[in-house]
Protein backbone atom coordinates (compact mmCIF):
# COMPACT_ATOMS: atom_id res chain seq x y z
CA UNK A 1 0.00 0.00 0.00
CA UNK A 2 1.33 3.33 -1.10
CA UNK A 3 1.28 5.71 2.41
CA UNK A 4 2.43 9.27 1.88
CA UNK A 5 4.61 10.53 5.29
CA UNK A 6 4.68 14.06 5.88
CA UNK A 7 8.67 15.62 5.00
CA UNK A 8 8.14 16.91 8.75
CA UNK A 9 7.93 13.38 10.13
CA UNK A 10 9.71 11.87 7.47
CA UNK A 11 12.84 13.53 8.32
CA UNK A 12 12.04 12.72 12.02
CA UNK A 13 11.63 9.40 11.64
CA UNK A 14 15.06 9.27 9.61
CA UNK A 15 16.80 11.11 12.06
CA UNK A 16 15.57 8.86 15.16
CA UNK A 17 13.88 11.79 16.42
CA UNK A 18 10.62 11.31 18.68
CA UNK A 19 7.46 11.39 16.70
CA UNK A 20 3.80 10.35 17.76
CA UNK A 21 1.23 9.51 16.09
CA UNK A 22 -2.81 10.32 16.67
CA UNK A 23 -5.84 8.71 15.02
CA UNK A 24 -9.10 10.53 12.89
CA UNK A 25 -11.84 8.66 13.88
CA UNK A 26 -11.59 10.65 17.38
CA UNK A 27 -11.98 14.18 15.16
CA UNK A 28 -14.68 12.58 12.25
CA UNK A 29 -16.54 9.80 14.28
CA UNK A 30 -15.89 10.92 18.01
CA UNK A 31 -16.33 14.70 18.65
CA UNK A 32 -18.67 17.01 17.31
CA UNK A 33 -17.57 19.98 14.67
CA UNK A 34 -16.36 22.19 15.68
CA UNK A 35 -14.44 20.93 18.57
CA UNK A 36 -13.07 18.23 17.47
CA UNK A 37 -10.92 20.36 14.68
CA UNK A 38 -9.84 22.47 17.50
CA UNK A 39 -9.06 19.44 19.90
CA UNK A 40 -6.73 17.85 17.08
CA UNK A 41 -4.78 21.07 16.55
CA UNK A 42 -4.33 21.75 19.66
CA UNK A 43 -3.25 17.90 20.97
CA UNK A 44 -0.61 18.24 17.72
CA UNK A 45 0.32 21.37 19.41
CA UNK A 46 1.12 19.73 22.89
CA UNK A 47 2.98 17.01 21.42
CA UNK A 48 5.27 19.77 19.62
CA UNK A 49 5.60 21.29 23.00
CA UNK A 50 6.97 18.33 24.67
CA UNK A 51 9.31 17.43 22.26
CA UNK A 52 8.18 15.31 19.68
CA UNK A 53 6.55 15.57 15.59
CA UNK A 54 2.90 14.88 15.31
CA UNK A 55 1.56 12.72 12.67
CA UNK A 56 -2.00 12.50 11.93
CA UNK A 57 -2.93 9.64 10.40
CA UNK A 58 -6.08 9.22 7.82
CA UNK A 59 -7.19 8.17 4.47
CA UNK A 60 -7.19 11.32 1.95
CA UNK A 61 -8.66 10.51 -1.42
CA UNK A 62 -7.65 7.08 -1.11
CA UNK A 63 -4.35 7.71 0.00
CA UNK A 64 -2.94 6.75 3.32
CA UNK A 65 -1.42 9.85 5.11
CA UNK A 66 1.14 9.48 8.19
CA UNK A 67 1.17 13.74 9.38
CA UNK A 68 -1.71 16.03 8.31
CA UNK A 69 -2.07 19.67 7.34
CA UNK A 70 -4.21 21.67 9.15
CA UNK A 71 -6.77 22.50 6.06
CA UNK A 72 -6.52 18.26 5.98
CA UNK A 73 -7.48 18.32 9.92
CA UNK A 74 -10.75 20.71 9.19
CA UNK A 75 -11.64 18.75 6.02
CA UNK A 76 -11.71 15.45 8.30
CA UNK A 77 -13.65 17.16 11.10
CA UNK A 78 -16.00 18.89 9.11
CA UNK A 79 -16.84 17.04 5.40
CA UNK A 80 -19.87 14.99 4.98
CA UNK A 81 -19.35 11.29 4.71
CA UNK A 82 -15.81 10.94 6.13
CA UNK A 83 -15.93 6.75 6.42
CA UNK A 84 -14.65 5.25 9.68
CA UNK A 85 -12.05 2.84 8.59
CA UNK A 86 -10.78 0.42 11.11
CA UNK A 87 -8.22 -2.44 9.18
CA UNK A 88 -11.01 -4.02 6.97
CA UNK A 89 -12.09 -1.25 5.59
CA UNK A 90 -8.85 0.23 4.22
CA UNK A 91 -8.46 -1.80 0.64
CA UNK A 92 -12.28 -0.71 -0.26
CA UNK A 93 -11.70 3.22 0.79
CA UNK A 94 -8.45 2.98 -0.74
CA UNK A 95 -9.74 1.58 -3.86
CA UNK A 96 -12.78 3.86 -4.05
CA UNK A 97 -10.42 7.12 -3.53
CA UNK A 98 -12.59 8.14 -1.08
CA UNK A 99 -11.77 10.08 2.88
CA UNK A 100 -11.53 7.59 5.67
CA UNK A 101 -10.70 8.44 8.97
CA UNK A 102 -8.88 6.04 11.05
CA UNK A 103 -9.49 3.93 13.92
CA UNK A 104 -7.16 2.82 16.33
CA UNK A 105 -6.33 -0.92 14.68
CA UNK A 106 -5.92 1.30 11.16
CA UNK A 107 -3.73 3.70 12.82
CA UNK A 108 -1.53 0.90 14.61
CA UNK A 109 -1.13 -0.43 11.03
CA UNK A 110 -0.35 2.93 9.11
CA UNK A 111 1.88 3.63 11.89
CA UNK A 112 3.62 0.90 12.32
CA UNK A 113 4.40 1.09 7.88
CA UNK A 114 5.93 4.17 8.57
CA UNK A 115 7.92 3.14 11.75
CA UNK A 116 5.96 5.08 14.39
CA UNK A 117 6.09 3.06 18.05
CA UNK A 118 4.11 5.38 19.81
CA UNK A 119 1.02 6.40 19.24
CA UNK A 120 -1.75 8.64 21.56
CA UNK A 121 -5.75 8.55 21.30
CA UNK A 122 -8.42 9.33 23.63
CA UNK A 123 -10.43 5.11 23.72
CA UNK A 124 -9.77 2.35 23.03
CA UNK A 125 -12.26 -0.08 21.19
CA UNK A 126 -12.83 -3.36 23.07
CA UNK A 127 -15.30 -6.14 23.92
CA UNK A 128 -18.53 -5.21 23.64
CA UNK A 129 -21.25 -5.69 26.20
CA UNK A 130 -23.40 -8.84 25.24
CA UNK A 131 -20.54 -9.79 23.11
CA UNK A 132 -21.46 -13.47 23.92
CA UNK A 133 -24.36 -13.22 21.58
CA UNK A 134 -23.35 -9.90 19.25
CA UNK A 135 -19.78 -11.07 18.32
CA UNK A 136 -18.73 -7.53 18.58
CA UNK A 137 -15.42 -7.29 19.53
CA UNK A 138 -13.36 -4.23 17.85
CA UNK A 139 -10.46 -4.92 15.78
CA UNK A 140 -8.28 -2.79 18.08
CA UNK A 141 -7.54 -5.99 20.18
CA UNK A 142 -6.60 -7.94 17.26
CA UNK A 143 -4.71 -5.21 16.26
CA UNK A 144 -2.83 -4.72 19.69
CA UNK A 145 -2.17 -8.39 19.46
CA UNK A 146 -0.10 -8.18 16.36
CA UNK A 147 1.29 -4.99 15.44
CA UNK A 148 3.94 -3.37 17.75
CA UNK A 149 2.99 -0.02 18.36
CA UNK A 150 2.07 1.54 22.00
CA UNK A 151 -1.10 2.95 22.13
CA UNK A 152 -1.73 5.75 25.15
CA UNK A 153 -5.27 6.05 25.97
CA UNK A 154 -7.20 6.81 29.05
CA UNK A 155 -8.24 3.18 29.51
CA UNK A 156 -11.81 1.96 28.15
CA UNK A 157 -15.52 3.28 28.70
CA UNK A 158 -17.76 1.38 30.55
CA UNK A 159 -19.72 1.40 27.24
CA UNK A 160 -17.63 -2.00 27.02
CA UNK A 161 -17.21 -5.03 29.16
CA UNK A 162 -14.16 -4.06 30.79
CA UNK A 163 -13.26 -7.24 32.24
CA UNK A 164 -13.43 -9.08 28.84
CA UNK A 165 -11.78 -6.28 27.30
CA UNK A 166 -8.95 -6.98 29.88
CA UNK A 167 -8.91 -11.10 29.46
CA UNK A 168 -8.67 -10.36 25.70
CA UNK A 169 -5.74 -8.31 25.80
CA UNK A 170 -4.33 -11.07 28.24
CA UNK A 171 -4.77 -13.79 26.12
CA UNK A 172 -3.39 -12.12 23.15
CA UNK A 173 -0.14 -10.99 25.14
CA UNK A 174 -0.88 -7.58 25.12
CA UNK A 175 0.96 -5.63 28.49
CA UNK A 176 -1.51 -3.35 30.13
CA UNK A 177 0.37 -0.88 31.62
CA UNK A 178 -1.51 1.66 33.76
CA UNK A 179 0.84 4.93 34.57
CA UNK A 180 1.12 6.01 38.39
CA UNK A 181 -2.35 4.31 39.84
CA UNK A 182 -3.17 0.75 40.88
CA UNK A 183 -6.76 0.57 38.88
CA UNK A 184 -7.49 0.49 35.19
CA UNK A 185 -9.63 3.46 34.72
CA UNK A 186 -12.75 3.85 32.69
CA UNK A 187 -12.14 6.48 30.53
CA UNK A 188 -14.20 9.39 31.92
CA UNK A 189 -13.16 8.18 35.26
CA UNK A 190 -10.02 6.92 37.58
CA UNK A 191 -11.96 4.40 38.14
CA UNK A 192 -13.33 1.15 36.92
CA UNK A 193 -13.34 -1.49 39.79
CA UNK A 194 -10.41 -3.61 37.92
CA UNK A 195 -7.25 -3.43 39.41
CA UNK A 196 -4.39 -2.47 37.05
CA UNK A 197 -2.66 -5.09 35.20
CA UNK A 198 0.91 -3.81 35.61
CA UNK A 199 1.69 -0.54 37.61
CA UNK A 200 3.89 2.04 36.24
CA UNK A 201 5.21 4.66 36.95
CA UNK A 202 6.30 7.73 34.38
CA UNK A 203 7.59 7.91 31.02
CA UNK A 204 11.07 6.46 31.73
CA UNK A 205 9.27 2.98 33.01
CA UNK A 206 6.90 2.89 30.25
CA UNK A 207 9.57 3.23 27.50
CA UNK A 208 11.81 0.67 29.14
CA UNK A 209 8.87 -1.83 29.19
CA UNK A 210 8.48 -0.96 25.43
CA UNK A 211 12.02 -1.10 24.62
CA UNK A 212 11.94 -4.76 26.48
CA UNK A 213 9.00 -6.33 24.82
CA UNK A 214 10.37 -5.81 21.70
CA UNK A 215 13.81 -6.49 21.86
CA UNK A 216 12.57 -9.99 23.42
CA UNK A 217 10.78 -10.38 20.17
CA UNK A 218 7.91 -10.21 21.51
CA UNK A 219 5.99 -8.33 18.88
CA UNK A 220 2.60 -6.69 19.10
CA UNK A 221 0.83 -3.90 20.89
CA UNK A 222 1.04 -2.41 24.68
CA UNK A 223 -1.36 -0.66 25.96
CA UNK A 224 -0.69 2.47 27.74
CA UNK A 225 -3.55 3.53 30.23
CA UNK A 226 -3.74 7.20 31.85
CA UNK A 227 -5.92 8.24 34.22
CA UNK A 228 -7.68 11.12 33.28
CA UNK A 229 -6.49 13.94 35.59
CA UNK A 230 -8.68 14.12 39.14
CA UNK A 231 -9.92 17.21 38.23
CA UNK A 232 -10.91 16.67 35.04
CA UNK A 233 -13.11 13.25 35.86
CA UNK A 234 -16.79 12.25 35.63
CA UNK A 235 -17.13 9.93 38.75
CA UNK A 236 -18.26 6.46 37.96
CA UNK A 237 -21.23 6.99 39.96
CA UNK A 238 -22.12 9.95 37.64
CA UNK A 239 -21.37 8.55 34.25
CA UNK A 240 -22.82 4.96 35.40
CA UNK A 241 -26.41 5.93 34.73
CA UNK A 242 -25.92 7.83 31.26
CA UNK A 243 -24.01 5.38 29.84
CA UNK A 244 -26.79 2.64 30.74
CA UNK A 245 -29.26 5.45 29.28
CA UNK A 246 -27.36 5.79 25.80
CA UNK A 247 -26.91 1.89 25.74
CA UNK A 248 -30.55 1.60 26.19
CA UNK A 249 -31.46 3.99 23.13
CA UNK A 250 -28.82 1.98 21.03
CA UNK A 251 -30.72 -0.80 21.35
CA UNK A 252 -34.44 0.80 21.04
CA UNK A 253 -33.10 2.11 17.72
CA UNK A 254 -31.15 -0.98 16.54
CA UNK A 255 -27.74 0.67 15.97
CA UNK A 256 -25.24 -2.33 15.93
CA UNK A 257 -21.61 -2.88 14.54
CA UNK A 258 -19.42 -0.05 13.52
CA UNK A 259 -22.07 2.77 14.22
CA UNK A 260 -22.43 1.96 17.81
CA UNK A 261 -19.03 3.43 18.90
CA UNK A 262 -20.13 6.60 17.46
CA UNK A 263 -23.77 6.40 18.44
CA UNK A 264 -23.04 6.30 22.15
CA UNK A 265 -20.05 8.63 22.03
CA UNK A 266 -22.62 11.11 20.80
CA UNK A 267 -25.75 10.09 22.38
CA UNK A 268 -23.40 10.64 26.17
CA UNK A 269 -22.17 14.09 24.60
CA UNK A 270 -25.91 14.84 24.24
CA UNK A 271 -27.43 13.46 27.72
CA UNK A 272 -24.61 15.03 29.33
CA UNK A 273 -25.51 18.39 27.43
CA UNK A 274 -21.36 18.73 26.86
CA UNK A 275 -20.09 17.77 29.96
CA UNK A 276 -18.42 14.84 28.47
CA UNK A 277 -16.87 16.15 25.59
CA UNK A 278 -15.02 18.93 27.98
CA UNK A 279 -13.95 15.72 29.93
CA UNK A 280 -13.03 13.80 26.79
CA UNK A 281 -10.70 16.96 25.34
CA UNK A 282 -8.95 17.21 28.58
CA UNK A 283 -7.69 13.75 29.02
CA UNK A 284 -6.69 13.51 25.65
CA UNK A 285 -4.63 16.73 25.70
CA UNK A 286 -2.92 14.76 29.40
CA UNK A 287 -2.43 11.90 27.05
CA UNK A 288 -0.72 13.83 24.35
CA UNK A 289 1.09 15.08 26.73
CA UNK A 290 2.20 11.60 28.50
CA UNK A 291 2.71 10.48 24.91
CA UNK A 292 5.46 12.98 23.89
CA UNK A 293 7.21 12.26 26.69
CA UNK A 294 7.11 8.76 26.46
CA UNK A 295 8.03 9.48 22.54
CA UNK A 296 11.37 11.12 23.54
CA UNK A 297 12.74 8.47 26.43
CA UNK A 298 11.57 5.49 23.23
CA UNK A 299 14.16 7.85 20.99
CA UNK A 300 16.75 8.41 24.05
CA UNK A 301 16.98 4.48 24.49
CA UNK A 302 17.02 3.91 20.98
CA UNK A 303 19.87 6.57 20.34
N1 LIG B 1 -13.60 4.97 22.16
C1 LIG B 1 -13.65 6.27 22.51
N2 LIG B 1 -13.54 7.22 21.54
C2 LIG B 1 -13.36 6.91 20.22
C3 LIG B 1 -13.31 5.52 19.88
C4 LIG B 1 -13.43 4.59 20.87
O1 LIG B 1 -13.80 6.56 23.68
O2 LIG B 1 -13.28 7.79 19.37
C5 LIG B 1 -13.07 5.16 18.44
C6 LIG B 1 -11.60 4.79 18.20
O3 LIG B 1 -11.23 5.22 16.91
C7 LIG B 1 -11.62 3.27 18.27
C8 LIG B 1 -12.95 3.00 17.60
O4 LIG B 1 -10.54 2.68 17.57
O5 LIG B 1 -13.81 3.99 18.12
C9 LIG B 1 -13.44 1.61 17.90
O6 LIG B 1 -14.53 1.35 17.08
P1 LIG B 1 -15.09 -0.15 16.97
O7 LIG B 1 -15.63 -0.44 18.35
O8 LIG B 1 -16.14 -0.08 15.92
O9 LIG B 1 -13.93 -1.01 16.59
MN1 LIG C 1 -17.43 -3.42 16.61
Amino acid sequence: MNVEIAAEVREALEAGRPVVALESTIISHGMPYPQNVAMAREVEEIVRAGGAVPATIAVLDGVPKVGLSADELELLGSAPGVVKVSVRDLPYVVARRQHGATTVAATMRLAALAGIRVFVTGGLGGVHRGAATSFDISADLTELGQTSVAVVSAGVKSILDIGLTLETLETLGVPVLVDGSDEFPSFYSRSSGFAAPMRVDGPAEIAAVLAAKWSLGLPGGVVVAHPIPAEDEIPAGEIGGIIEQALGDADRLGISGKDITPYLLGRIVEITEGASLTANIALVKANARLGARIAVETSALAG
